[in-house]
């Protein structure tokens, strides 16, 4: 699918600029709090692979994180204005945005893109390590052009998984999540918090994590990531156990195997959100 190109060819581009900026300081504006913030180096990224997708595909939608007001109802308001088009892009510039500000380095591109609704290619770009990650619906998911799967882990007690906090903690949400925590972590192998969504999701699909969970993301911190886990042979859904799509924002992803484990933890913890 040509589109796989465009998307790899903007990753990259925007990639070499965030890298670039990775170490040095950035000017910093306040999005919704002083935990949801944004920089120029993110509102360049986007324009550069705004640029690219539309000089190769005029006529697609683009819904980019810096494209829309922050916050959650101008986002579903934007996801739903986009539900009729055929053709979307889902683009979040830096993914892990509080790690690129404090020069931590953990974060990426992200974009996907969907035809009526349906995420059907994605890529996930970590600038710093130089490691691309693809997937095309039907056809796997790859790492620098190696095939990849998820991990083989089949219980709790053996399983490395990954959470995270959401920016601005909407409805006290980093409270809820504290309590799915607390109620896994004596039951596994251990939980991380790295910071960005995407790369989270990529490294579920590379093997790396066994899975991961995160309430109150947006479609731009999932889209590319969910594909890939599903590629990779993994499972997505949301944190009650529905499928994924594109609006979902209490996103559970696993190798599979453990995913009625962890939810049924969350479960247990009232921890999948509301
Ligand atoms: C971030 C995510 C991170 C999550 C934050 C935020 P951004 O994306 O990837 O994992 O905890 O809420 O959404 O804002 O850095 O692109």
């Amino acid at each position: 699918m040509k589109e796989l190109q465009t998307a790899i060819d903007a990753a990259r581009q925007a990639g070499a600029l965030i890298r670039e900026k990775a170490f040095v300081s950035k000017q910093i504006d306040v999005k919704s709090s002083a935990s949801d913030l944004v920089t120029e180096v993110d509102k360049e990224a986007e324009k550069i692979i705004r640029r690219f997708i539309t000089s190769h595909h005029p006529d697609h939608v683009i819904l980019g994180e810096e494209g829309v007001d922050a916050g959650v109802v101008a986002a579903k308001e934007a996801l739903t204005n986009h539900r009729v088009h055929e053709h979307l892009w889902i683009v979040d510039p830096i993914d892990g945005t509080t790690n690129f500000i404090h020069g931590f380095p953990f974060f990426c591109v992200s974009i996907a893109y969907a035809v009526k609704q349906e995420v059907v290619l994605g890529v996930i770009y970590d600038p710093i390590k130089d490691e691309l990650f693809t997937a095309e619906k039907g056809k796997g998911a790859w790492l620098n052009g190696e095939p990849i799967q998820v991990s083989s882990e089949r219980t709790l007690a053996e399983s490395l998984l990954a959470s995270g906090f959401p920016s601005g903690d909407p409805a006290g949400m980093r409270q809820v999540n504290t309590d799915g925590i607390l109620r896994l972590s004596p039951h596994v192998r251990n939980i991380r918090a790295g910071g960005s969504a995407a790369l989270h999701l990529a490294y579920v699909a590379a093997g790396r994590l066994t899975g991961y969970w995160e309430l109150d993301l947006n479609a731009w911190d999932l889209a590319a990531g969910a594909i890939l886990i599903t590629e990779a042979g993994g499972m997505v859904t949301d944190t009650i156990g529905n499928p994924y799509e594109i609006g979902v924002r209490h996103i559970l992803a696993t190798n599979g195997s453990v995913h009625v484990a962890v939810k049924q933890a969350l479960a247990e913890a009232g921890a999948t959100g509301f």
